[in-house]
């Protein structure tokens, strides 16, 4: 492993790609912001989210790090101290079984400003990445992680990706990039490409890439078939941000809870909400599993337990998506 001084002055393969749109102009004027929404796919927000709260979800980042011993919990730069990364969760399971999203976004000012924004109470879809990126070891790869369309693999929940940014997120840590206007267009993915289906080099047009030096308070919003990525991270940091789904609760959110009954054709749902209800689960039905590969129809019965806490969405009384929440 380089030592931090080392990473740091490495030279950074630096995209020179173009400035996201903000949208905190079009605040509270719902038509202009849809209609950027339409344009675009998506919405950027600068310094809008109250910075308290996202200082108590970053300490909460930073606990995790200290206690794996690769960062000074006090350090407001997050650097990576060059520390074995072995062992290192690098999915943040910890978090994500303690459902570190909860308190944030119950914070009242967090809440308020998505309650204003959508208009709506939100609905927050518990499919939530935690993201504390370790400097990449290796920089002769691309810095595109993984170009891809989050719909793709979430057909039949329209929500609205939230992308957080906990600390700054310079062009050197990375982040997110996302290519515009390209989500009412034909889905990039190969379908002749299993199992991941990539989206072929080029897709994305060079020009439509775009990107931002990312700070605590802003906040991104996606369509779910916006192409986008993570950058690799080319600092002496780590990246620190959260993503989450949101959508509006009138906007026929799934149902979020606990399954009570598993059998070959159907299950029963208990949600978290009071919805609950019997499901019939046939071959139009998108299951997936932990590993976020498809679970075959037949496997239903022995991949789904009673008590198996998921996100199901239905249509006349049809489960239309079943995936486990991790
Ligand atoms: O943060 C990243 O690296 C990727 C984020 C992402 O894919 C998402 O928010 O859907
Ligand atoms: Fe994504």
């Amino acid at each position: 492993m380089q030592s931090p001084a080392a990473l740091a002055t490495h030279p950074a393969a630096t995209p020179r790609v173009r400035e996201l749109e903000s949208s905190n102009h079009l605040l509270g004027d719902r038509a202009a912001l849809d209609a950027a929404w339409e344009r675009n796919g998506y919405w950027f927000f600068r310094d809008v989210l109250d910075r308290g709260a996202v200082a108590r979800l970053r300490a909460v980042y930073m606990q995790l790090l200290g206690g794996y011993g690769v960062a000074d919990p006090a350090d407001p730069e997050a650097r990576y101290n060059g520390a074995s990364l072995e062992g290192f969760p690098f999915r943040m399971d910890p978090l994500s079984k303690r459902k570190a999203w909860q308190p944030f976004v119950r914070e009242p000012a967090i809440h308020a400003f998505f309650r204003h924004l959508l208009q709506d109470e939100p609905f927050w879809i518990p499919t939530v990445e935690y993201r504390a990126t370790p400097p990449a070891a290796d920089r002769t790869r691309s810095r595109l992680d993984f170009v891809h369309q989050d719909g793709f693999y979430n057909k039949g929940i329209p929500f609205r990706i939230c992308w957080i940014p906990l600390a700054e997120i310079d062009d050197e840590v990375g982040g997110l990039i996302l290519g515009e206007g390209l989500h009412r267009g034909p889905i990039l993915h190969d379908t002749q490409q299993p199992p991941l289906y990539p989206i072929p080099e080029g897709a994305v047009p060079a020009d439509r890439w775009r990107r931002t030096t990312y700070r605590p308070g802003d906040v991104l919003l996606m369509d779910l078939n916006t192409p986008h990525t993570g950058l690799a991270n080319h600092s002496d940091r780590f990246r620190l941000s959260m993503d989450i789904r949101v959508m509006g609760a009138n906007e026929d959110p799934p149902m979020v809870g606990r399954l009570t009954v598993v059998e070959a054709h159907a299950v029963e749902l208990e949600g978290e909400d009071g919805r609950s209800g019997r499901f019939v689960v046939d071959e139009a039905s998108y299951c997936r599993g932990l590993d976020g590969q498809q679970v075959p129809l037949a496997d239903i019965a022995t991949r789904f337990h009673v008590g198996d806490e998921v996100i199901l969405a239905a249509r006349d009384g049809r489960a239309t998506i079943m995936r486990p929440i991790h």
